[in-house]
């Protein structure tokens, strides 16, 4: 290593904030080649800090500083000290007054972080650390202040100033200079502030609340995209009215706003009052935008909606809680889209993504438990395991509480730490409080890291009529965790007779009697349960609804997998039977290619095709087969190539089979009538367009005579991309037209251009690793568009692993060239692409060797960020 290693941060050194900033007044004035931050902060000592008094630190990066001083009085250099990452000022008074000015160049912020350009608008982005680049503060989230936001700039240009809270005045101030003031009455850490400048458009609408309270609501975009905005605000009315009806939360502002910004590191940012999205969770009309796509702006929107009271009002006290406010929002979000569409797919959406992303996590290199004990890099921890398994943490506490006392305890949490920044741990007392539960064994949740696994195994005694249910927990071990303790584990279970019946469940040793479906509590290694009144050798179904992010293993036999397909009253279940079972048709299929499918399979699946009953939203996730990643972390040794026949021969195997019946229901599927996002059509489309990607598995004319003539009916995006994604990976002669003709009709569309890149990053074709080197030099291609990185360089890397992980090690050079080009503009999406290689032990020697020569190479470099640095020595170390 050529540098120093930066250092850790832990969980256990926490102290309390030494100072508080109980009021700060910030004037920007936006110039073209600077921008001069006057800041006046209201600070006070802290009465719960423990340290010696008279030291200030403030955080502050990248800053010029042109003038400080405090009540007044110009700080000499010998009353303070600049240092790398801020400013120490010796001798401060209890309270005082400190104001200083800074000048910073947004224009030249690539890593948009803090204040940016994206195009000619300026706007923000603070979390985690990023409010230190704008200006010298305490930068950290509890420390909670009052702002008032002063924006001057040139009123042609930039028409439209924003920032959080309420509008105090605007006024011209001559020069073609206009100055507007916001203010924001509620007190907040600095990562929420949020400040926007630029010639932008918007949309109208209002929202009265449950108390009769009138909001305005206001979706700010570049002018061009103004007819792509009324989903949004459809989504965002919902969010209200759910977070009423659910949580019993009102808004508290006069207004709300949301701007779209085309340069954006994630998804979005809550930032109270003013909401700043990429433009990819807001903009959509049918020609432009996919089901998914819709589906995704009204989660981002509603994710964003919820934290005003899940991380705003209550916020977190260090970063280390970032899951207090990530898991439990994400929670929400995922309930509030289950009201909205098809709940039984929504849960199956989440399933997958956490077992493809997260249990991958939790196994590799980068594990770490949902309450992290120390970072490089917050930034690197913005993670599955934080969102989605904090998610399931809050999933299993209502569980196993119940929807009313959850609620009481969700009640009781927001009138207890109202404008507080607390800890998950101050969170699951409310839900023990509440829930009159003990739950300190089911903390462990939050500070053990790594995916449990339950051993189940089921005997029947005929004499005695009973069933006994023995189950076993561990958890594997992982970078820093060798041991790990039994967890309070909620498992639903249900067992089906041989009619494929629920039996009414009796289990020795307790009163409650007659329910369908039991929520078992695991807390030890080994726990066995015995149900009494059982006449027949029944069939248990596991983990119903998926009840708790841990791997199940249970011996079931293929016909066993097939009656739970066929007969489960849990649509989850009926689903992840489907999964298992083909998965393990694929992974067999591996070593015997010519292995006969299951007895019976193929008629099953003829006749759910056919049946006019079923449930088609539910039938479109059981024929999507598993992804070639998540058949590969199912192995040993990953086998690339084998993963990618198989898989790819089943699909032909099936559609050879079924080909009639996918033909009648694509027929059956094709739009008739007029276009919605009604929960019925999305399923309709969804269910037609796999039918047609098996049909083109054929690669017949006729199928991709399909996909052509789809394509240019061109109803919706959905079927164009459908459509579009199918030719890109086959050898058609129409391919390159269509390419083509996409191309120059969606060239001015940043987003639908997006597409057009991941559609030829993701063909399976030979030559896609060329392809994709070639795209990184069209002129459309931008390293500094986080999207368009994302949607080359992500989803190839990522999403098309046969070609990524070609022998030679191209793939792997590839990215590593990206990465380092990357890390010198923008360290935060330069660390997400090197994630994507971090797995390399789970490869064979020959892979492994290149992949970590690729890593070696990456640290090599003097310059590397910490956020690279992070990611690429701890998975070097594992
Ligand atoms: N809090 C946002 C996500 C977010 C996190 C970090 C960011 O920059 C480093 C930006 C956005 C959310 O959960 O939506
Ligand atoms: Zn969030």
């Amino acid at each position: 290593m050529l540098r120093d290693a930066p250092k850790a941060i832990y969980l256990k050194d926490y102290t309390p904030p030494e100072y508080l900033i109980d009021k700060a007044d910030l004037r920007f004035d936006l110039q073209e080649e600077q921008t001069l931050v006057f800041s006046r902060l209201e600070i006070r000592r802290n009465p719960g800090s423990t340290a010696a008094a008279g030291v200030l630190y403030l955080h502050g990066e990248g800053l010029d500083s042109r003038a400080l001083s405090i009540n007044g009085r110009s700080l000499t250099p010998e009353e303070y000290q600049v240092e790398a990452e801020g400013l120490s000022i010796s001798s401060v008074p209890e309270r005082f007054i400190l104001e200083s000015e800074v000048s910073i160049r947004p224009q030249e912020n690539s890593a948009l972080e803090g204040l940016y350009k994206s195009g000619t608008m300026f706007c923000t982005q603070c979390e985690a650390e990023g409010f230190r680049k704008i200006t010298w503060f305490i930068d950290r989230p509890d420390v909670m202040t009052r702002f008032t936001t002063s924006i001057v700039a040139d009123k042609a240009r930039y028409p439209v100033l924003l920032s959080n809270g309420n509008i105090q005045s605007s006024e011209n101030i001559g020069e073609g200079r206009h100055q507007v003031v916001w203010n924001d009455p509620f007190p907040k850490p600095s990562y929420l502030f949020a400040l926007v400048a630029g010639n932008l458009r918007h949309i109208e609408d209002s929202y009265t609340t449950a108390s009769g309270r009138e909001i305005l609501l206001r979706i700010y975009v570049e002018p061009e995209n103004i007819d792509k905005c009324d989903h949004a605000m459809r989504s965002l009315k919902y969010s209200m009215a759910w977070d009423e009806q659910n949580y019993g939360r009102e808004y508290d502002l006069d207004i709300f706003m949301i701007v779209a910004v085309n340069d954006f590191n994630m998804g979005a940012m809550e930032n109270k009052g003013l909401n700043i999205f990429n433009s990819k969770f807001v903009l959509a009309r049918p020609e432009t935008a996919t089901d998914r796509d819709f589906q995704g702006i009204e989660g981002v929107i509603a994710h964003e909606y919820f934290h005003n009271w899940t991380g705003n009002r209550i916020t977190c006290r260090d970063w280390f809680q970032l899951s207090l406010k990530e898991g439990l929002t994400v929670f929400r979000d995922q309930e509030f889209s289950a009201d909205m569409g098809s709940r039984g797919v929504k849960r199956i959406e989440d399933v997958r993504l956490l077992r493809a992303h997260q249990f991958a996590e939790d196994s590799g290199p980068m594990a770490h438990p949902v309450r992290p004990d120390a970072y490089i890099e917050i930034n690197n921890f913005y993670t599955v395991t934080v969102y989605e398994k904090g998610a399931e943490v809050v999933r299993m506490l209502s569980l196993l509480l119940g929807s009313e006392a959850y609620r009481k305890a969700t009640d009781l949490y927001f009138q207890r730490h109202d404008g507080e920044a607390v800890t998950t741990d101050d969170f699951v007392r409310c839900m023990a409080q509440a829930g009159g539960r003990d739950l300190a064994q089911f903390k462990r949740w939050y500070s053990q890291a790594g995916t449990p696994e339950l051993r189940v195994s089921g005997e029947y005694d005929a004499t005695a009529g009973n069933y006994l249910l023995t189950v076993e927990q561990s958890t594997p071990a992982t970078p820093g965790q060798p041991v790990k303790q039994p967890l309070h584990i909620p498992f639903a279970v249900g067992l089906l007779n041989r009619q494929g019946r629920d039996i009414p469940l009796r289990l020795e040793g307790d009163s409650l009697a007659g329910a369908t479906t039991r929520v078992l509590e695991l807390r030890e290694s080994r726990q066995s349960f015995r149900f009494l009144d059982i006449a027949e050798h029944p069939i248990p179904s596991l983990l119903r609804g998926f009840s708790a992010p841990v791997k199940l293993i249970f011996e079931y036999s293929d016909a066993d997998l097939m009656f739970l397909m066929a007969n489960d009253s849990d649509g989850f279940s009926r689903w992840d039977a489907a999964q298992i079972l083909v998965q393990r048709i694929l992974l067999r299929r591996i070593s015997e290619p010519e292995e006969a499918l299951p007895d019976g399979l193929v008629e099953a699946f003829g006749r759910a095709l056919t049946d006019p009953d079923a449930d088609k939203a539910l039938l479109a996730e059981v024929l999507t087969l598993p992804s070639e990643s998540y058949l590969g972390d199912q192995m040993e040794e990953v086998d690339v190539d084998g993963i990618h026949q198989s898989r790819e021969a089943l699909k032909q195997l099936l559609a050879r089979e079924l080909r009639a019946e996918l033909l009648q229901v694509y027929y059956a599927g094709r739009e008739q009538g007029g276009y919605d996002i009604e929960p019925a059509s999305i399923a309709r489309r969804s269910l037609k367009n796999i039918c047609l990607g098996y049909l083109a598995q054929l690669q017949d004319e006729e199928s991709l005579g399909l996909c052509v003539d789809q394509y240019r009916q061109g109803h919706n995006m959905t079927d164009v991309m459908a459509a579009l994604s199918l030719v890109a990976d086959s050898d058609a002669d129409e391919r390159g037209h269509l390419l083509a003709d996409f191309y120059q009709r969606w060239q001015g569309d940043q987003l639908v251009l997006d597409k057009w890149f991941t559609v030829q990053a993701l063909s399976r074709r030979q030559d896609t690793l060329e392809q994709v080197e070639r795209l990184t030099r069209h002129p459309d291609f931008s390293i500094t568009n986080p999207n368009r990185v994302r949607s080359l360089v992500g989803a190839f890397c990522s999403a098309n692993p046969v070609r990524f992980h070609q022998a030679d090690g191209a793939g792997y050079r590839f990215l590593t060239d990206r990465v380092l080009e990357l890390d010198r503009l923008n360290p935060q999406v330069a660390s997400r692409m090197l994630r994507l290689m971090t797995r390399w032990q789970r490869y064979d020697q020959s892979r492994q060797n290149l992949m970590r020569a690729q890593l070696q190479r990456v640290l090599a470099v003097a310059s590397v960020s910490r956020d690279v640095y992070e990611i690429g020595s701890k998975s070097l170390e594992s």
